[in-house]
């Protein structure tokens, strides 16, 4: 009996999930305790990381810490992603040295152990319990972790590190003195590429990460009106991502209305919104160290103005098709190639573009590239340029029009290396009437799609963006 029940549950949240143009908007987003801390069924995927990278190792060392900026009562702490990456291992002041040597391939040192930091922070792991807990091959404590640091880079052995952290950089240069012969190489040329790929843990971790951020921006459709202020959308979105269990963005939140949904990076979401206004907002939860990367445009009162109807259409379309090219053995570039071709199509449509062969004239109201990778980073380590997507790459779709207030004043000065002052001067005039009718709509839409064997799943398919559906909840 019991069964059925849950079976009929189960089909309930399949249905609210798959039809989201229903009545209901089910997002799954449960909080599942062995997320939020240690789980030992984890700890294979790490070590698999490990191994596969030692074997790429020769006789050269990886050397990583695990806090990459001291952030002095500002932040809270937040593990390196290589460091994270490889050892699973979240505390701050710990160090992770990796090697081919059969004694110590792996070695973990324990973070400080000071009375006086212990009763002001919390307790930290001691040898014993890192030994338990991660199994590295040796441990070593604070204290020692120095000295066997030094004696590695003394031998002059190449060292892999993080190299973006460069007051740890300056400390490994300094051991190794002005004669030494240490070369300290970016670890990301031997950790970037499996980063790319993402395991089926990982997913699980985007596709919770998503779901968080989905929830957070159907809230805001549900409490957005005119006469408030941008934070206070902010607010909604950052409260609903601690609500589940996310201890922080992945990224500075954008939430930008009216004019402000015109700049690319606006961050200080402190404007009074407007009837009238479109409010972007390109947001995402970071979730067991992945973040997510949603934009949804939405109106300010609840209802698109026809020409902002119009906009928003043409980015959606573009976007669709956009995703459609996402499947392996297409390049990561026909993205953005689908997006340009749609939307050239659709502003010449609309009397905004006089020349549908000029590269520029497109990129006058796009500003921006399709895509980027997503992971642990919101711009994810890994090469993109003339490859091929394969299955367990996340990529971000988000194309976007922009009728800035000043656009076209700065024509000229954006584009002079790409067409001459009268061509300029001629398409400014001409748009100028029908431009003048669309100021100040800045609409971007973005999806994190993953690449899978048969095509692609929408990991933010939770997150609302059709136009009955926005405006239905905001109803
Ligand atoms: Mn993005």
């Amino acid at each position: 009996m019991k069964n059925y029940f849950s079976l009929f549950i189960f089909l309930l949240i399949l249905s609210g999930c798959t039809n989201p143009a229903g009545r209901t908007w089910m997002i799954p987003v449960t909080i599942d305790p062995a997320d939020l801390d240690y789980s030992p069924s984890s700890m294979e995927s790490f070590e698999e990381r490990r191994s596969q990278l030692i074997d790429s190792l020769g006789n050269s060392f990886v050397i990583l810490r695990s806090a990459s900026q001291c952030s002095a009562n500002r932040h809270e702490f937040r593990p390196n992603n290589y460091f994270y990456y490889l050892t699973g291992y979240a505390d701050r002041g710990s160090y992770a040295i990796l090697s081919q040597d059969p004694n110590q391939s792996y070695c973990l040192s324990a973070p400080p152990q000071n009375m006086r930091m212990q009763i002001y922070d919390g307790k930290v792991l001691d040898v014993q319990e890192i030994m338990e807990k991660y199994r590295p091959d040796r441990t070593v404590s604070y204290r020692e972790v120095r000295a066997l640091i030094d004696s590695i880079v003394k031998t002059g052995a190449n060292i892999y590190m993080d190299r973006s952290d460069r007051t740890f950089l300056r400390d490994l240069q300094e051991m190794a003195g002005e004669e030494g012969s240490t070369q300290f190489k970016h670890i990301g040329k031997l950790v970037d590429e499996l980063r790319v790929i993402k395991e089926p843990m990982e997913v699980e971790y985007m596709q919770k990460a998503c779901n968080i951020t989905a929830m957070a921006l159907t809230n805001v459709m549900k409490e957005c009106k005119a006469a408030m202020y941008e934070f206070e959308m902010e607010a909604v979105i950052e409260g609903t991502f601690l609500e589940y269990g996310s201890a922080m963005p992945g990224f500075n939140s954008i939430v930008g209305s009216g004019p402000n949904s015109t700049t690319l990076h606006y961050e200080p979401n402190k404007r009074l919104m407007e009837d009238g206004d479109l409010l972007l907002m390109d947001v995402g939860a970071e979730y067991g160290y992945y973040t997510a990367d949603i934009t949804r445009t939405i109106p300010v009162n609840g209802k698109f103005s026809s020409e902002q109807r119009s906009i928003y259409q043409l980015v959606l379309e573009a976007q669709k098709a956009a995703i459609e090219q996402m499947i392996p053995d297409h390049m990561f570039t026909d993205a953005n190639d689908t997006v340009t071709a749609v939307i050239n199509r659709g502003l010449t449509e609309l009397g905004l573009i006089t020349d549908p062969e000029s590269d520029w004239q497109v990129s006058f109201y796009t500003l921006h590239g399709t895509s980027h990778f997503l992971g642990m980073d919101v711009h994810d380590v890994g090469r993109y340029h003339e490859r091929e997507l394969e299955p367990g790459m996340v990529i971000t779709i988000e194309p976007g029009i922009y009728f800035r207030e000043k656009a076209l004043e700065q024509a000229q000065e954006m584009f002079k290396k790409d067409a001459d002052s009268t061509e300029i001067a001629e398409f400014v005039e001409q748009i100028r009437p029908v431009y003048e009718q669309y100021i100040n709509i800045g609409v971007r839409i973005e999806d994190d799609i993953l690449v899978t064997t048969g095509g692609n799943i929408n990991l933010s398919r939770y997150a609302p963006k059709e136009i009955e559906d926005i405006e239905q909840i905001m109803r």
